[in-house]
């Protein structure tokens, strides 16, 4: 029987890869983000594979969380995996001088945003019995940078969460797995730095960055496990990085 996945953040970087990783496997799609051309786009490249059908919302508005997931038809509902993935990077700056609505985007998008959708989609795994949460935490949950605290708090507060999340769920026979990625080549600088293209591109310059389908790889994965088997945190980071702000270029 076919699984449906719920992917926030599918428009792009590492959700799209997971859409196209999972459409691969056959699982049938949600996809969601802010930008319904390129939520159209996805599901035109994938609709040959499997059944797909989006949603437009943003993480940050609770009434609109609730509302797209209670506009999905019942048969969309039997939800077997929810990928919490969206989520950005807004700045990079000292706690004194940091723009306090960069900070609000990422507490409001990273961590409440998830939550909103968490509490959406829990009452109908609930209802089954079944069903696997995927988070993307960061290597910035684990390790804080300079100028990246308020991010790395909201991803902190993302690996918090899933360990929540696996006390409370696993009993009614729902996983949940926590992946924390390192440079990652995505839109995810280029949003940092505010369409700042040349900024962006020299975070990934001097050295091989992981690509989004390497994180894709690792969710199927965890989401293919047998039932006996929790894949409970999954941390990937670049070959050539050995720690969050660690990189070794050429
Ligand atoms: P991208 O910028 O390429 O993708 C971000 C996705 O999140 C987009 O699809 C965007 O969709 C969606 N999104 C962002 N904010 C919102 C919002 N408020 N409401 C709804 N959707 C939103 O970056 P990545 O693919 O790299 O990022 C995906 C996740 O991976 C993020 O949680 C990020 O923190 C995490 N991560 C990234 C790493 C990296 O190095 N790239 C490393 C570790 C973790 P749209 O704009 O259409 O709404
Ligand atoms: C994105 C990776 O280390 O640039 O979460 O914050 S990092």
């Amino acid at each position: 029987m076919s699984r449906i996945a719920f992917i926030t953040g599918a428009t792009s970087g590492i959700g799209k890869a997971t859409a196209e990783a999972f459409a691969g496997a056959g699982i049938d799609l949600i996809l969601c983000g802010r930008r319904q051309e390129r939520l159209d786009e996805v599901a035109l490249e994938l609709a040959s594979k499997v059944k797909v059908t989006t949603l437009l919302f943003d993480v940050r508005d609770k009434g609109g969380v609730l509302a797209a997931v209670g506009s999905l038809p019942d048969e969309w509902k039997n939800i077997d995996i929810l990928v919490n993935n969206a989520g950005n990077a807004h700045g990079l700056g000292t706690l004194d001088e940091g723009d306090t609505d960069d900070w609000d985007a990422m507490i409001d998008g990273n961590v409440k945003g998830l939550l909103y959708v968490s509490k959406a989609i829990i009452p109908l795994l609930l209802e089954r019995g079944k069903g696997h949460i995927v988070n993307i935490s960061s290597i910035a949950g684990k390790q804080t940078y300079a100028n990246g605290a308020v991010y790395c708090a909201s991803k902190a507060a993302v690996e918090v969460i899933s360990e929540g999340m696996r006390l409370e769920l696993t009993q009614h026979g729902i996983k949940t797995t926590n992946v924390a990625p390192g440079a990652v080549e995505t839109e995810f600088s280029l949003v940092r730095f505010k369409g700042d293209e040349d900024r962006a591109e020299k975070v990934y310059q001097g050295f091989d960055p992981l690509q989004p389908g390497d994180i894709a790889d690792a969710i199927l994965y965890a989401v293919n496990a047998p039932d006996r088997v929790t894949i409970a945190d999954i941390t990937i980071l670049a070959g050539a990085q050995s720690a969050a702000t660690v990189i070794h270029r050429k």
